[in-house]
């Protein structure tokens, strides 16, 4: 892995830092800490002549991403294009779904907009404000619409994602390019001597039949962009996979469920955990357009925990544990998993659904529950 370092230790004062080529201690790999991109790392054993070193340790991260798998993320770009390929209404809702479940800022940013008309245009806009976002629109080839967006990410770290062909190696080219970088920036002073960091990202062409793209970027990698800041390219993908997504926590990822819980207070819905299938005593009314997106990916994350469930006694996902390490930083560490050849009693199953639908329900809505199951 390629490690940015800012200075180095007194006496080795002929090298300015710059970047290091370093393997991942074997511990780590172990342990099962994995290094990701952004990730802050303490580095030992440094070659500072061949410029090579081993990655010893990863501190505690301010925020993850999980698809794709970065660090300490400021913001999200979220990019679409409006023609090759067109936006996809269920592809675009499990984008942003994925987005807010990470709880990190976001933009959704529409490009390619002189393949279209005005009307067009308007007409996302418009759909769009119904479900609660405002995108930027813009074209990375006739460069316009940039400099708002360019405003927005500097000095941050921000990773760009969306599908295959929209045109995401394309925007960071474009932000890349024609620009000098800020003098006054360290790090970007030690990037500047190091060509590697200067290439441009590979453009892939658009299939002229499906009109998807060809998933011309393979790997994430984080590159360095006009006034400070860094931008995180990424492999297009349509799929992503909302692990991190309970079946509590998706009403919370739509802006319309937020809208209409926020509007209905304080009465609310009558279930204190209410997942909104349209029960009696539920505000959130099936009259929406996205209604039928939320309760396909309700389904779908309810069969994924139920499976977690059965396989790992646990649906909670991920689970870390911090510690203070070298250096006096808190490190996180994942907490060790149940071991997987252990099959988990039916028993344990039943008391974790029976815990489960406790922490669902208050008392009084027992009753509820038992007739409600009685009809199914
Ligand atoms: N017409 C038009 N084409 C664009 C624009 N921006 C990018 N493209 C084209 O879209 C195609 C795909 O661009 P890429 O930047 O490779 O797309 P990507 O999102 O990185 O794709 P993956 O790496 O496969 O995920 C290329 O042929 C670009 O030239 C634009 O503003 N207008
Ligand atoms: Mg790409
Ligand atoms: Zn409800």
């Amino acid at each position: 892995m390629r490690v940015i370092v800012g200075s180095t230790p007194p006496g080795h004062a002929h090298h300015r830092g710059g970047d290091l080529l370093c393997v991942v201690r074997a511990l780590l790999k172990k342990i099962r800490r994995r290094v990701l991109v952004g990730d802050r790392v303490l580095v030992g054993g440094v070659d500072w002549a061949d410029r090579r070193g081993m990655i010893e340790d990863v501190f505690e991260r301010r925020a993850e991403v999980a698809d794709p798998p970065v660090a300490n993320v400021d913001r999200i770009v979220l990019l679409f294009s409006l023609d090759q390929p067109q936006p996809e209404p269920a592809t675009l809702t499990r984008f942003l779904v994925e987005a807010e479940s990470t709880g990190i800022p976001f933009l959704l940013v529409f490009n390619k907009v002189e393949l279209v008309d005005d009307k067009t245009i308007s007409y996302w806009r418009d759909r769009l404000k119904s479900w609660g976002y405002d995108p930027l629109f813009l074209s990375v080839d006739q460069k316009s619409g940039l400099s708002a967006l360019e405003e927005m990410l500097e000095g941050q770290t921000t990773v760009i994602v969306g599908p295959s062909g929209v045109g995401k190696s394309s925007l960071i080219n474009a932000l890349r390019c024609n620009q000098n970088i800020s003098e006054e920036d360290p790090i970007h002073k030690l990037v500047e001597q190091n060509s590697k960091w200067f290439g441009e990202q590979r453009v892939g062409t658009v299939s002229k039949k499906s009109g998807k793209g060809k998933h011309t970027t393979r790997h994430v990698s984080l590159l360095p962009i006009v006034g400070g800041g860094f931008l995180a390219d990424t492999p297009g993908f349509n799929q992503p996979s909302l692990m991190k997504v309970t079946k509590k926590g998706l009403a919370e990822t739509f802006p319309e469920i937020r809208k209409m819980l926020a509007e209905n207070e304080p009465s609310k819905c009558l279930f204190n955990d209410c997942v909104h299938l349209g029960e009696r005593g539920c505000v959130v009314k099936g009259d929406w357009e996205r209604y039928p997106y939320y309760l396909q990916l309700l389904d779908e994350i309810k069969i994924r925990e139920s499976f977690q469930l059965r396989t790992f006694g646990t649906k909670r996902e991920g689970d870390v544990r911090y510690k203070t390490g070298v250096m006096g930083v808190k490190q996180a560490e994942p907490r060790l998993e149940l071991k997987k050849h252990r099959r988990v009693s039916r028993k344990k199953i039943n008391q974790s659904i029976l815990d489960d639908i406790d922490d669902d329900l208050d008392e009084d809505n027992w009753f509820e529950v038992k007739q409600h199951s009685r009809k199914r």
